[in-house]
Formats: structure tokens, C-alpha cells, sequence
């Protein structure tokens, strides 16, 4: 295991910034978002979890410690955590910080389009069998190749707590076959032995900007009581393809519940609600079908 390659030194420099991304499959930057920002979320993310009873009695509220069985995502006593998380602005108000949208800008060369769909994953210790697998996130993702992902712990994530890990330059073989595998997003891939996987600890308001088919997975919970809360959402350049699917919540197939209407009722009026609606070059189109899905 290697430590990520740290990109701050080459932020002000976007074609380092690119030739990087293509090296690698992936930026790390850190103190990208205000840390402060980050914290505000993981508190208001932690109060729902204490509300739920999946919190340790008697501790600090911002150390997430549980001594829950695990709840597994899309589990029934996981869904009102998540419709509530969901409500929160904060949480969608991240990605839109300028600090991202500038450091896409210089990516992609154009202006940008924050994809909707927001994901948090609130993953239990002692469940590292059901975390997420090995993937690359086209799969799921489509629209156009060259979307990337950006995963941030919602506050400090040291490497015994688990976070992200990557697989160095993976993105070169292209894309992967898949296998049914347990976990968020239900597939596994193989992998190449020869490839380094890279992670490092997460601070509160550090960036993981990879491309579609860098393959990525979470990373184990060593620790017998700290849950791992992190956010991850995604930006194409104006001119990309985005699957329709992305312009909805996380989990709207789950029904009205997790719809924007249910979940933006609250802040319907500030810039982050619908804020795709105000941007003037959204390609938005059906999901391309897989071969052999
Ligand atoms: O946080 C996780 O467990 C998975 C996140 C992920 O795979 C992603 O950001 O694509």
C-alpha cells in the first residue's frame, strides 16, 4: 500500500493538475473544502445517527462511535437515516464550493455541471465484508467517459477507520468485466495484481478526484467502534453526456420519499435546490445500455 499522491503542489497549474489525473487515474488534494464545512455536515449527519440509536451513550458526538450491530444500506431501519441525510443542504451544498467547481473548470476546460445525485455512505465497523467492493464507477455512472468522481470523508478518517482506496493507474486496461459481489453497488472486478493500490488518512475537507474507470473500493475498518461517514458526487464538463438517472436522488428508486420534492422542501428556495435548472448547458439523456446488462 502506498500513500496517495498528493496534488496541491501542482493546483494553480491545470495542465500539471491533467497530466497528473491521466498518469495516476486519480487527484488527491488536500483542504480542498472548508474544513469547517465538512464538520457542520458530519455533525448534522451524526445527530440523525443518534436520533436512530446508533450511537454509544455517554461519548462526544462528533467521534461517531456506535456499538450498534451493523445496518446495512438499503436495509429497512437504514432508509429513514438516509431520507433525512438526504434533507440536509449542507450535504448538497458541498460539492458546489468554489474551490471544486474551479479546480473541474481547469479539468475539463469548460464550465461544469455538478451531476444532482449526492451519495453518503455511513458504513459500520466490524462489517468490512459487506463494504464496497473493487469497482469502477462507469458502470454505474455512464453518460460520457470522462465524468469524475470525488469521494471526501465527512470528517477525519484515518487510515484504521477505512476511507477510500484506489488502484493506481487501473484506468489504463479500460473497462472491466463485473461479478455479483455484497456491498454498496452490488459488483466486483478483478484485480491486477501488477497495480499498486494507493490510500492515505482523510482530513476533513480532502478531495479523492478520480476518472470512471479507476478502480477504487473501501478501504477496511480496523477499529472495533467508529462508523466511517463520507460523501462522494460527481462533475462532467458542459459539453459531456450525463445519464438521466444522475439528475435524481441517490436512491430514488426507492420511491416519493426520495425525491426532490420530499427532500428539498425545506431550502426550496436557496441556490442549492435545483440549481441544474438555472445552468444553461445540461445534457442530460437516457442511460446507454450496457452490452451483456
Ligand atoms: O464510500 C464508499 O464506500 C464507496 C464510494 C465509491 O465507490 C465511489 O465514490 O464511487
Amino acid at each position: 500500500m502506498q500513500p496517495f499522491v498528493e496534488s496541491n503542489d501542482v493546483l494553480d497549474d491545470p495542465s500539471a493538475l491533467r497530466k497528473r489525473l491521466r498518469k495516476y487515474g486519480y487527484l488527491f488534494i488536500r483542504d480542498l473544502l472548508p474544513r469547517e464545512d465538512v464538520l457542520n455536515v458530519r455533525r448534522e449527519v451524526l445527530e440523525i445517527c443518534r436520533d436512530m440509536g446508533w450511537l454509544r451513550e455517554g461519548e462526544d458526538l462528533m467521534d461517531g462511535l456506535t456499538d450498534h450491530a451493523p445496518i446495512g444500506e438499503g436495509a429497512d431501519e437504514w432508509k429513514p437515516m438516509y431520507k433525512r441525510l438526504q434533507s440536509l443542504e449542507g450535504f448538497h451544498k458541498l460539492k458546489l464550493h468554489e474551490n471544486v467547481r474551479r479546480l473541474m473548470e481547469d479539468l475539463f476546460e469548460e464550465p461544469v455541471v455538478p451531476l444532482p445525485m449526492t451519495i453518503s455512505r455511513v458504513a459500520f465497523p466490524r462489517d468490512n465484508e459487506n463494504g464496497t467492493q473493487p469497482h469502477q464507477d462507469w458502470v454505474y455512472v455512464r453518460g460520457s467517459m470522462s465524468i469524475l468522481s470525488c469521494w471526501g470523508a465527512l470528517g477525519d478518517v484515518p487510515i484504521k477507520v477505512g476511507g477510500l482506496k484506489l488502484l493506481s493507474e487501473s484506468h489504463k486496461a479500460g473497462l472491466l468485466t463485473t461479478m455479483p459481489a455484497p456491498g454498496p453497488g452490488g459488483n466486483i472486478v478483478a484485480v491486477d495484481p501488477d497495480l499498486e493500490w494507493h490510500q492515505s488518512d482523510f482530513r476533513a475537507g480532502d478531495l479523492l478526484i478520480f476518472l470512471p474507470l479507476t478502480v477504487h473500493a473501501a478501504a477496511e475498518n480496523h477499529t472495533p467502534d467508529r462508523l466511517r461517514i463520507s460523501i462522494d458526487f460527481r462533475y462532467a464538463g458542459e459539453s459531456h453526456t450525463i445519464s438521466q438517472t444522475w439528475m435524481q436522488p441517490h436512491y430514488h428508486w426507492f420511491g416519493d420519499e426520495f425525491s426532490w420534492d420530499a427532500l428539498d422542501k425545506e431550502w426550496r428556495d436557496s441556490p442549492t435546490a435545483r440549481y441544474w435548472e438555472r445552468l444553461p448547458n445540461v445534457k442530460a439523456r437516457p442511460p446507454q445500455k450496457m452490452p451483456g446488462w
